[in-house]
């Protein structure tokens, strides 16, 4: 029910019956103090007054949701955007206002106004990345709008500004990567081996990219060098682009870390693009971050060795989540979705067929 929309009609109502009572101001109705009210026949009870027609009544019952999402720049978010729209069904009780920023903070600041504007129930965000929100959110709360986070997380001094945030847990994301990477090369032989990596970074500032690039340097080994980072900006041709540059620039890269599937896609290519090779059989070790069916075929393939899964299915949780404010309960700050790992050392063909991404 838009908030607005109620009490239009409530006070439209009012106004109404105080006419009925001979009192009705131009003011908006506001209760007349006892002894003000002129005598007035019984006022009608709310739930009267609030009458509306059969058909507005079904469409206005929807729980509006507005969901500003940062593009669809990867598998991972198109998964992630399918989960949203078909979570946010009319049949599920909802109405859901989705907005594709292209990966711009500006149009994501744009859509939460326009959410506002429409006066919908709940407003979504997927930051594109973590800074640069406290006066929207302060727009939204003074609205009265409860500000719900999903995927990546906001920096704000003041966390009353949203509800709660959903999404993965990118630090240990990293961590685990660097920790799988230790035992792999001790596995191969190369534990005490200088071992050379680059980073594909994923957009510079995206708490996706901040906590898998801190997770993984958490983990480097005295004898690892990380001869560069540099952003890819979660896409498949931005990673190639920068892939290329970094096969230029250096002649013997061990290890790349990618920070999402799609820019593993693009570093493969451009790897294979200059003559060498890559997975568990080849020259070059590749981890990724995502896990999305895609990576499973380039696991399948021996392209890609290991990948550490961020779970993009977060429409059921942020329903979950709107039914427990709707119900009035409260509502876990920080929640984590659950995540594994997967390599070549596994069934991953076997694996793939059970997963919903
Ligand atoms: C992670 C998400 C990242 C994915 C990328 O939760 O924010 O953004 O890892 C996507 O594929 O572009």
């Amino acid at each position: 029910m838009k908030k607005k929309l109620l009490s239009v009609i409530l006070a439209t109502a009012m106004v109404a019956t105080m006419v009925g009572c001979g009192s009705a101001t131009s003011e908006p109705a506001a209760a007349p103090a006892a002894e003000e009210a002129a005598p007035a026949k019984e006022a009608a009870p709310a739930e009267e007054v609030a009458e509306e027609p059969a058909a507005e009544e079904a469409s206005d019952d929807l729980i509006v949701v507005g969901y500003a999402q940062v593009g669809a720049e990867s598998d991972w978010r198109t998964a992630n955007t399918e989960s949203f729209k078909t979570t946010f069904t009319e049949e599920n009780g909802y109405q859901l206002i989705f907005d594709d920023a292209q990966q711009k903070q500006e149009n994501q600041i744009k859509a939460i106004r326009s959410f506002i504007q429409q006066e919908v129930d709940y407003i979504v965000v997927a930051p594109v990345v973590e800074t640069g929100w406290e006066t929207v959110l302060e727009e939204a709360k003074e609205a009265g709008i409860p500000v719900i986070l999903s995927d990546r997380m906001m920096d704000v001094s003041d966390d009353s500004l949203y509800e709660c945030w959903v999404g993965g847990n990118f630090v240990k994301e990293g961590s685990d990567a660097a920790a799988w990477l230790k035992t792999y090369l001790e596995g191969q032989g190369k534990g005490e081996e200088e071992i050379n990596i680059v980073t594909l970074q994923g957009t510079i500032g995206a708490s996706a990219q901040v906590g898998r690039t801190d997770g993984f340097a958490s983990g480097m080994q005295d004898n690892w060098v990380m001869l560069d980072k540099q952003t890819g900006e979660f896409t498949q041709s931005k990673g190639q682009e920068v892939m290329e540059s970094f096969l230029k620039k250096y002649p013997d890269i061990d290890v790349v870390v990618c920070e999402n599937d799609n820019m593993a896609f693009g570093a493969i290519d451009a790897i294979k693009a200059a003559g060498k090779t890559c997975g568990p059989e080849g020259d070059i070790t590749i981890i990724s971050f995502d896990a999305v069916a895609a990576a499973f075929d380039s696991m399948i393939a021996g392209d890609m060795n290991a990948d550490f899964e961020c779970n993009p299915l977060h429409g059921p949780r942020v329903a979950e989540i709107i039914q427990k404010l709707q119900a009035g309960e409260s509502v876990e700050k920080i929640q984590y979705v659950d995540e594994a790992y997967f390599d070549t050392s596994m069934d991953v063909a076997a694996i793939k067929e059970t997963r919903a991404y």
